[in-house]
Formats: C-alpha cells, structure tokens, sequence
C-alpha cells in the first residue's frame, strides 16, 4: 500500500503559486463597494473586508515574524485582523478598501524579500498551509458574496443561475436516481502525511469497514425537488428534535442557493446544512456516509491495491478532471466530468460542491497542532460535522481527497450538497 508523496516546490514556483492565488483572491473584490466590503451578511459570518485584512495578518505574523524574525508590521491592525481578537460582529468597522489593499501589498513584498535568501525547503510545510489559508478564507468570501447577493439581488456571484446553466448528458435523470457503487469491506488507510497536510489530517489511521454502497453522484437539484414536493420540510420523520428546531427557528423551506428551474436539474443541490442532507438520507431510506466511508470510495484502487491523492490518481487538479478554483463559476452538471471518476466510479467527489459527512470533526490519534494550537483543536468540539471533496469555488491547494472541512450542522451558507451511502442496495 503506497501513497505518492506530493512533488516538493521549488521557491520560485512557490512565488508563482501565492502570486496566483492572492491575484485571484483581489479579483473577488473587482465590484465590491465598501458598504458590501463591511457587512455582516450574517452573524455566522465576518464581513468580506475583515478576511481580506486577516489574511495579510496571517502572512505578517507567520512569515514575517516567526520565520523571519522581522518586528510586527502594522500593529494598528493586530487586534482588528487576528482570529481571536474581535467578536465577529465587531468585525464591521474597516479602513478603507484601498488601505487594507495597501496593508495586504506591503506585507507581501517584504515576504518575496524575504523569499529570496529564505531556507524553504525546511519550512516548505508552513507555507503551503499559508497558501491553503488563504485559499480558504477566499472560498469564505466568495460565499459571504453569494450570500450578499441571495438576499439583496446585487449580482456578483452566483451559484446556480438557470440562464447559465447547461443541462448534462441526458441520461442522467434516468440513470442518476439511486445509483450507487459497491465498496468490499477491509481495512483502509485514511490521512495525509505529506508535506501538504493540514494538522487535523495527521497522522494516517488504519480504519476497518464493513462493506456499503454509496451513490454514483451527488444528490441532484432533480432528486432534491421531490423531498420538496413530498412535504419533507413538513415531515417531522426525517428530521431529529434539534434538526426540527433548526427548521422552525430559521423558516427554512429550501436550500439556500435553491434556484426552482429545470435546467438546474443534472445540477447537484447547493446551500444545503447537514440537517437537510441527513433528512433527505432519512426520506429516501438510505444515510450520509461516514468520512471514512467517503475517503475509501475517493481514494482506494481495488484493482492496483492503492491509495490515490485524488480521485483520478496521482496528477494536480486540472480543468478536465473536476469544477474547481472558479474555473466555471458556479456548479455543473454531476456528470460533466468523467475524467473525474474515482476506482469505484464515483463522479465529482472533488469539485462542484463540497459534501457533507455523517461523521463529527475530530482528531486522529495521535495529532498534533500546526502552526498554533488552536488551528483545528478548538472545533473537536463534537459539535462540527466533516465536510469533503471541495466546491466549483475551492483552490486547487487545498483540494484531495484527505483534505477535511468542518462546519456547524445548522450552516446552509456553504457551497455544500452530499450523497448517500446504504449497508445495502435496495433500488
Ligand atoms: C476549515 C474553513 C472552517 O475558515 O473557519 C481559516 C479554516 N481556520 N483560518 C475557517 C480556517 C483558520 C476554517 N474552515
Ligand atoms: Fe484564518
């Protein structure tokens, strides 16, 4: 059983990389006025302009300072920027766009000087976790867009919009319902320990499963329609006593990004929280996989007896293989990527939309925190579910099949859907 180890950067095409990732991160902001800039879009969320400015803090404080050694830049900004300085509502009250921009710009030529005569290949951990940072509050920006745009119309960013929508091979409404592949029970290995791992990956753990069935795709807009339709937010069946209190607190009678127009329908359902995920598990007699379950049918070969980084194998995130990095914008059709498949035939298990896990985030035994402490540990809470797999908004760096995200089960914001998983095959 082996597993590849990712190809080491080099610092000239680590400068390419963050290059590349910030200039993408600032094209987020091309229409963003400093109202938009500001707002709370919702209390679980900072303002946009907060993690603009928190992202060139993480550099100052872990490039700049740790490694570097250099004095704090900045200090104005330290209780502003830090992730535990201010409650997020507090978050509000921003310098200028244009300032922030400055403070991300000055922070960053001094870390290409510092690049130039750096020991990187003994710190070459930190900074792919730098870039895998930014790229996650960028993807935390682009949601908080969408969520701005869903509640005032601005149109910045959309997620499923039927004038761009393109329906997928046709087939698919027939063959998509239910479908689900066989995977054998045994042992497997789950985890990352190359260089790229982030702590809450670490180390590898050896897991046995029993055997299970989990479905083809993700669970369409189509698939989704019918919950709808059959009263499942009126049915307290699917729903636990938290999950129905969620639903009535919040009035939720679809998914956040939820767009009714049947040319979204080979698309996968988007804005969901692991409430609805799990009450729809419940309505069509099936459940959410674990995230064991989830990475076995991502990663493992039977045929070649090996564990894969990504689903297709050892080879980066590209634009053939899955919907990713803001390539396409929004999601797309579950079948749109064959390339993508896993062993099992599995399609879109990264990109497109993250999905949501039966199973709590926490550690693996064994873990240690990187770069602070309090990176992942404060959310092994038992109060976080695991997400998997990535969004069409995700970065390329921080896209595999170990990589974990967590989330409160309530959240709907997330570019997140799911797919089912059964002991048997009933259908
Ligand atoms: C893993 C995306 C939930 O944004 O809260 C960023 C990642 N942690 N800075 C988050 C994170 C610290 C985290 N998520
Ligand atoms: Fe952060």
């Amino acid at each position: 059983m082996t597993l590849r180890s990712i190809s080491s950067l080099s610092s000239a095409s680590l400068i390419q990389t963050i290059q590349a990732c910030r200039h993408a991160t600032l094209a987020l902001f091309e229409d963003v006025d400093y109202e938009i800039f500001c707002r709370q879009a919702h209390p679980d969320f900072s303002p946009i302009g907060w993690h603009l400015g928190h992202i060139a803090y993480t550099e100052a404080l872990w490039i700049l300072q740790r490694l570097a050694g250099y004095p704090p830049v900045f200090s104005e900004y330290h209780c502003l920027f830090a992730q535990d300085g201010l409650s997020k509502c507090d978050r509000v009250y921003l310098p200028p766009i244009a300032e922030v921009v400055d403070y991300l710009d000055t922070v960053r030529s001094k870390v290409l000087t510092y690049l130039d005569s750096a020991p990187f290949e003994h710190q070459e951990r930190l900074w792919r976790w730098l870039l895998q940072h930014e790229s996650q509050h960028a993807e935390t920006i682009a949601m908080v867009l969408a969520l701005t745009q869903a509640t005032d119309k601005r149109s910045i960013l959309i997620t499923q919009t039927p004038d761009r929508a393109e329906g997928g091979s046709g087939d698919l409404s027939r063959a998509i319902a239910g479908e689900m592949v066989f995977v054998e029970a045994g042992y497997f290995e789950q985890g990352n320990d190359a260089v790229d791992a982030i702590d809450n990956e670490r180390p590898i753990q050896s897991v046995y499963l029993e055997d299970y069935w989990i479905d083809r795709y993700p669970v369409t807009c189509r698939d989704y329609r019918f919950f709808i339709q059959a009263g499942g937010y009126d049915d307290p069946r699917w729903w636990s006593e938290e999950a129905w209190k969620w639903l009535q607190t919040s009035q939720t009678r679809h998914p956040l990004y939820w767009v009714d127009d049947p040319r979204n329908d080979d698309h996968p359902v988007c804005g969901v929280s692991w409430y609805e995920a799990n009450a729809y598990a419940q309505f069509v007699e099936k459940r959410l996989p674990t995230e064991a379950e989830w990475e076995k049918a991502a990663s493992w070969n039977p045929t070649l007896q090996e564990r894969l980084l990504y689903p297709w194998g050892h080879e980066e995130p590209e634009q053939t293989r899955c919907n990713h990095q803001h390539l396409v914008g929004m999601t797309t059709p579950v079948d749109r990527y064959p390339q993508g498949q896993s062993a099992y035939g599995c399609f879109d298990m990264l990109g497109n939309v993250w999905e949501w896990t039966a199973t709590w985030f926490g550690s693996y035994p064994g873990f240690k925190g990187f770069p602070y402490a309090s990176y992942s540990q404060t959310y092994f809470d038992a109060a976080h579910r695991v997400l998997k797999g990535g969004s069409w908004a995700t970065r390329r760096w921080a896209m595999r099949n170990a990589f974990r995200n967590w989330y409160h089960p309530h959240v709907q914001q997330v570019f997140a859907g799911f797919r089912c998983a059964s002991h048997s095959h009933r259908f």
